[in-house]
């Protein structure tokens, strides 16, 4: 690759897209697999609708090649989230301390890095091959055949080449799973990365039957009372500042372990709250603290395009993208918030010529309203 050093340094060492050798290698390794091969399919801590489903349905699909020693699994508490409970492939996942310990294929699907697979890493030393289905740029190209492509709206798009790759027939349970994927990376087909050839696949799996505004029912707007209660709650304390990061406004709220208590609630039904944060008109930056223990939070971060919000997760030991970032906080919620508005008010000067112009498309997509953990 020409470009000098600077280019490298600034281009994701594993952007671009799976060459037609990393495809070949791909197929090999699961039509090499011996008669009782046993395979292991792993997707990322906190499983959200694209690792979930792009992993079942690609189980699903080896299950109709014949692969019979199959698992599924992820790292952390064995908890599919209550959207996901009628997901299709579902009595494939077993907890990961029932996983195989020495598989002969392993695939991970969604992972961007190694610390997404916890407990279960060792895995990928003990397999025979370790495959990697991904579409994060940041994928840091642990295992040894590569399937990650940057330009692809979810895990599943690759998902679904390569069981078309391999034979697999695209059925109506595999199409649900695929879907479901698809569906929560793009935000419901409304992100920027909506392509045409996200269309063209989500037909293709539209034509086996599959049902979008039940699944879309189901998987986005379906909710406990206690988690109606719980928003409520959380979204009541929310806090506009119209004069900060230089006028552009921020908003923000939190959540304790105290509330989800309260309400009876887990906490992955956080994941969507910074969504109804975020559309407040007034603020370009919004943000929700949530508590994890004691004096640790998940910060989620989202701008509406004039800052930077990775900047700021960045500096403060997190990650993600120019729209939507992430960080681990620890303390009191006034010091995280003050550290937020401090580092947010260090950004704006450096930042007032980037809005003069518009950013250029697809630099600050974020790959999904709720994956933004998948980051770093
Ligand atoms: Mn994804």
């Amino acid at each position: 690759m020409t470009g000098g050093a600077l280019l490298a340094d600034l281009t994701p060492p594993t952007a671009g897209r799976p060459t037609d050798a990393d495809w070949a290698a791909a197929v090999a390794a699961v039509t090499g697999l011996p008669a009782d091969g046993r395979v292991l399919l792993i997707c990322h801590v906190n499983p959200d609708g694209d690792a979930l489903g792009s992993m079942l349905g690609f189980g699903l699909g080896l299950r109709r090649l014949g692969v019979r020693q199959l698992q599924a699994t992820f790292p952390g508490r064995p908890e599919v989230p209550e959207p996901f409970q009628g997901m299709p492939g579902l009595d494939l996942l077993v907890p990961a301390v029932q996983a195989y310990p020495d598989p002969d294929l392993v695939i991970c699907f969604d992972v961007a890095a190694v610390s997404r697979l916890g407990e279960l890493a060792d895995r990928l030393e003990r397999a025979g091959t370790a495959l990697v289905l991904d579409h994060h740029a940041s994928n840091t190209r642990f295992g040894g055949i590569h399937l990650v492509d940057a330009e692809a709206a979810a895990t599943s798009v690759v998902v679904e080449q390569l069981l078309d790759r391999l034979g697999a027939p695209l059925d109506r349970e595999i199409a649900e799973c695929l879907y479901i994927a698809l569906a929560t990376d793009t935000g419901s087909f409304r992100f920027d990365m909506t392509t045409p050839a996200v269309h063209e696949m989500a037909a293709r799996l539209l034509a086996t039957g599959i049902q979008p505004g039940e699944i879309s029912r189901r998987i986005f707007d379906t909710r406990p009372y206690g988690a109606v209660r719980l928003y409520g709650d959380v979204l009541a304390r929310t806090k506009l500042e119209p004069a900060a990061v230089g006028g552009r406004g921020m908003v923000w709220t939190y959540a304790t372990l105290e509330d989800l208590a309260r309400h009876g609630q887990r906490p992955y039904t956080l994941e969507a709250l910074i969504d109804s944060v975020r559309c407040t008109a007034e603020a370009d930056v919004s943000f929700v603290l949530k508590q994890v223990a004691e004096a640790e939070w998940a910060v989620s971060m989202r701008s509406k395009g004039a800052t930077d919000v990775s900047r700021v997760a960045v500096a403060l030991g997190g990650g993600g993208h120019r729209l939507a970032a992430g960080f681990t906080a620890y303390g009191a919620i006034s010091d995280v918030v003050a550290a937020i508005r401090a580092e947010l008010a260090r950004g704006v000067g450096g930042e007032a010529v980037e809005t003069e112009s518009a950013p250029a498309p697809g630099a600050g997509a974020p790959q999904s309203g709720s994956e933004l953990q998948d980051q770093q």
